[in-house]
């Protein structure tokens, strides 16, 4: 039996990252492939519920803290993750590692660097896709203001934007496509399916599962 593909979706907030994971989700099942649909922070877990408070502002937690928590809450279901793909199931992820060490990186700490943020994630199932949604901070505006949650500022959405150019710029080549987000959802969708069905058409050429490595900085 063929492996299922590990498929990353990353993006700003509202570059439509979640919207284009269900729709994924629910192509790829159309065309009988089985499917899961995965997002970080997973907010259900005892671990995702102290993620939800920090970020809904009910909780302030030490920069290094939070960080390792987000690491966390990807670890306590990568070897989930692991099964259902070497079960032949795809898995769909909304937000990543990339995320992970991002948004840490970009807050202003100078003893949080992106080198640092992302050690924890090193060992963590390496996805075969990262599709990274690009939206212009004009097109996010029109899709709505700023929620009350933390990081919704554009201080820290300006470095966020910075700092993904940076990483993805040192991962291993191939890993990353950028895809244009500010098209309509269906055209984006349409993008999307074709560059995960030739992903999955492809599996046999990557062989097994990869992990994350470190990144040469
Ligand atoms: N974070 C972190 O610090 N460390 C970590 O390790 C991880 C995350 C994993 C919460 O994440 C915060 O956690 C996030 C990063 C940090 N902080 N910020 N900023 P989250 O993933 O839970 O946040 P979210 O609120 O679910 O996602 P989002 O980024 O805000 O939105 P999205 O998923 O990209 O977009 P969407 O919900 O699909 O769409 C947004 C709206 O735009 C919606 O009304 C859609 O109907 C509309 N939309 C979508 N696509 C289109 C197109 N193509 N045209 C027009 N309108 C569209
Ligand atoms: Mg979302």
């Amino acid at each position: 039996m063929m492996r299922g593909a590990l498929i990353v979706v990353e993006g700003l907030d509202r570059a439509g990252k979640s919207s284009q994971c269900e729709i994924l989700r629910d192509n790829l099942q159309k065309s009988g492939r089985s499917v899961k649909y995965v997002r970080f922070p997973d907010r259900t877990t005892p671990i995702g519920r102290l993620i939800d408070g920090y970020l809904r502002g009910q909780s302030q937690l030490d920069d290094h803290s939070v960080h390792l928590l987000f690491s966390a809450n990807r670890w306590e279901v990568a070897q989930s993750i692991e099964q259902d793909i070497a079960n032949g199931v795809t898995v769909i992820v909304d937000r990543y590692s990339y995320s992970g060490a991002v948004y840490s990186a970009a807050k202003a700490n100078p003893n949080l660097s992106l080198n640092w943020a992302w050690q924890p994630e090193i060992g963590l199932p390496r996805p075969d896709l990262c599709l990274f949604l690009r939206i212009s901070p004009d097109e996010a505006a029109k899709r709505g203001g700023f929620g009350a949650e933390r990081y919704e500022n554009e201080t820290m959405q300006r470095r966020v934007r910075e700092l993904f150019q940076t990483i993805f710029d040192l991962q291993p080549s191939g890993d990353v496509h950028i895809i244009d987000a500010e098209g309509s959802i269906e055209d984006v969708s349409q993008g999307i399916r074709k560059i995960v069905v030739n992903c999955i058409e492809r599996l046999h050429t990557i062989g097994a599962l990869r992990k994350l490595g470190p990144i040469p900085i």
